[in-house]
């Protein structure tokens, strides 16, 4: 399962996503959760995740039991092709700051239907008994959209710093994504990143950071003015620009 990722910086890495499959996702508490109506008033019960929700479901919020004991609201996206999503991440409006610390960023902030991070504890819930896929939508200031998907997304724990791993990109844009893979996340109060500066305040955000990143997806919300490395940018979105601040952006996440 050991993945060699090699880094510029003259030493290798390795990057191990860690399943413990020894729990039972058969053996989940009766929900009691009757907030969870679908079409026709119908109750959605032991809901693991977002990938379970019914096809004929609408995207709205969920709760959750990745993890027995651990339930929590989720916005559950339903693609054009009806396959749920777990949102972890939607920025469409400058109205919630994404500058924010490493606790605020562990439990998750903002409004699960509008600007918010889920949170990297609920992150790590949902992607610790499983694997996953992410996938990634942008849209630029002009309204040019942009997918990145990738087959394999996991984070470490809080002791780990919510290391990322994240590989087998396909998508229309640049695989931004590929430079933070096996980074911990960084905050402008927890600095684990590879510069001798902290790249979350160089970057105005919080991230898993190398020395900084191609991605800035918590960056902040500018008006696509040109090349910011403050914002929330996306590399090479267009060709030939480095930095390119974005409109909306958002992050999903699906068992697979
Ligand atoms: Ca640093």
């Amino acid at each position: 399962m050991g993945k060699i990722i090699a880094l510029k910086y003259g030493k290798e890495k390795q990057i191990q996503p860690i399943f413990h499959k020894t729990m039972s996702f058969e053996k989940l508490p009766q929900s009691q959760y009757y907030w969870n109506q679908c079409k026709g008033g119908a109750e959605v019960t032991d809901l693991r995740d977002c990938t379970d929700v019914d096809p004929t479901c609408g995207s709205k919020v969920y709760r959750i039991t990745p993890i027995p004991g651990e339930s929590f609201d989720i916005f559950c996206y339903r693609d054009t092709e009806q396959r749920h999503w777990n949102l972890i991440h939607n920025r469409q409006s400058s109205a919630v700051d994404f500058f924010r610390k490493w606790t605020e960023y562990k439990t998750g902030f903002g409004d699960l239907t509008g600007n918010f991070w889920l949170g990297n504890d609920k992150i790590y819930s949902l992607v610790k008994l499983a694997p996953y896929r992410l996938r990634i939508e942008l849209e630029a200031w002009d309204g040019t959209v942009g997918i990145a998907e990738y087959s394999d997304f996991q984070i470490g724990s809080e002791a780990d710093n919510y290391q990322l791993y994240v590989t087998g990109f396909s998508g229309n844009i640049s695989d931004a994504m590929h430079k933070q893979n096996g980074e911990m996340f960084t905050t402008k109060d927890r600095d684990h990143d590879q510069l001798s500066n902290n790249c979350a305040i160089r970057r105005h955000g919080a991230w898993w950071y190398t020395s900084c990143s191609a991605a800035n997806l918590n960056g902040r919300y500018e008006i696509d003015t040109g090349d910011s490395n403050e914002a929330m940018a996306w590399r090479f979105f267009f060709v030939n620009r480095q930095h390119v601040p974005m409109k909306k952006a958002r992050m999903m996440i699906q068992r697979k």
